[in-house]
């Protein structure tokens, strides 16, 4: 039977989430790795949003929001429990994960773009949602314990981006535990496989 197929971009932390999510789960797809340039048509013509990361199912369905990949994969298979957490909790974080702190993350990393403030000031709109994540992790080495949970996968891709803007910067900063939290998903097994190169997809 046809593997579901995975429209993502390598580099694209919504897609380094969904693609997580997948792997974990144990579910194999087809990766498609797109050329945000050029996208395929096909991928248009399930998503005519244009955004990845996209699955589509063997039977036709397409699910084109990286949080409703991860929760579709975790539902087939979620052998560590990372749907465990408060799901309240873990939602609201990574709604502002997502949404105040990605703005800000865009803003400091192309400060150049928006002129209006230094790059410093988005760089410290976006240290408040650090620190917050530092208290969070005060009660273990994960968001929601001392196991990996839908949150941390969900988030560290965009801290990880945030970190690599400055990271001598961000060496100096006193979020120990943040630091240490996104060293250890960095390194980790899921993320390096998910991270290897793929040939780009033309259709
Ligand atoms: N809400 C979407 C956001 C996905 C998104 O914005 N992906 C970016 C790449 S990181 C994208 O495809 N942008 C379209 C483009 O750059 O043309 C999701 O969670 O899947």
């Amino acid at each position: 039977m046809a593997l579901p197929i995975l429209y993502s971009y390598r580099r694209c932390p919504y897609a380094m989430r969904a693609r997580m999510a997948l792997s974990y789960a144990g579910i194999r797809v087809e990766i498609r790795e797109i050329a945000l340039k050029d996208k395929p048509a096909h991928m248009l013509q399930v998503s005519p949003k244009g955004t990845v990361p996209v699955l589509v199912l063997a039977d036709g369905k397409v699910i084109d929001q990286s949080l409703d990949i991860m929760v579709w994969a975790l539902q087939q298979n979620d052998a560590d429990g990372w749907l465990a957490a408060d799901a309240v909790r873990s939602q609201q974080l990574i709604a502002e994960n997502d949404g105040a702190f990605k703005q800000n993350l865009d803003r400091y990393k192309y400060a150049i773009r928006f002129p209006e403030q230094p790059a410093e000031y988005y760089r410290s709109a976006g240290e408040q949602f650090l620190a917050k994540l530092e208290l969070q992790l005060q009660s273990g080495d994960f968001l929601f314990g001392n196991s990996v949970t839908l949150a941390d996968i969900a988030i560290f891709p965009f801290i990880r981006q945030f970190a690599a803007v400055d990271p001598s910067w961000f060496e100096t900063t006193d979020y120990i535990k943040l630091k240490y939290w996104l060293q250890r998903l960095v390194t980790s097994a899921l993320f390096e496989q998910v991270m290897a190169k793929q040939p780009t997809y033309t259709d």
